[in-house]
């Protein structure tokens, strides 16, 4: 069994639940946000059979998109910029997928 983390955009999130719920994956999804924008997100994990791993993460990128998003440059340079005003053009997603072996699930 394998356990699918996934870090979607939030503007992904309903249609990637959607679509591996209709495909008879089981799914939770929560609310986090990334490290580097500070800006929301959403994790799914999803547990699944090894046999259907690949088709969980095709579902995943189908309905995943790139964004270019514009951030302060303070921020992509750590907080140090010269100029607070100036933008720098970040791209962001599909999703960021980890796949990990299960070693135990149990459904208690
Ligand atoms: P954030 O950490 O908010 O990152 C948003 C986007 O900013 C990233 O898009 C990437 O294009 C850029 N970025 C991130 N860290 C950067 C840095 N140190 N310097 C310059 N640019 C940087 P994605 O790579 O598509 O990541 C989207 C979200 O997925 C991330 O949001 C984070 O929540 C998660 N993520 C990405 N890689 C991860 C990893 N290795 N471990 C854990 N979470 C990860």
């Amino acid at each position: 069994m394998k356990l699918i983390l996934a870090i979607v955009n939030n503007d992904d999130a309903h249609s990637v639940s959607t679509s591996l719920s209709r495909e008879g994956f089981s799914v939770t999804k929560i609310s986090s946000t990334g490290g580097f924008l500070m800006s929301g997100n959403s994790t799914f994990l999803i547990g699944v059979d090894d046999a259907d791993a690949d088709r969980a993460t095709a579902i995943i990128a189908e309905n995943c998109q790139k964004r270019e998003q514009f951030v302060p440059s303070s921020i992509a340079k750590g907080g140090i910029s010269s100029m607070p005003r100036e933008t720098t053009k970040v791209t962001v997603g599909g999703a960021t997928v980890f796949v990990l072996n299960v070693e135990q699930f149990k459904h208690l």
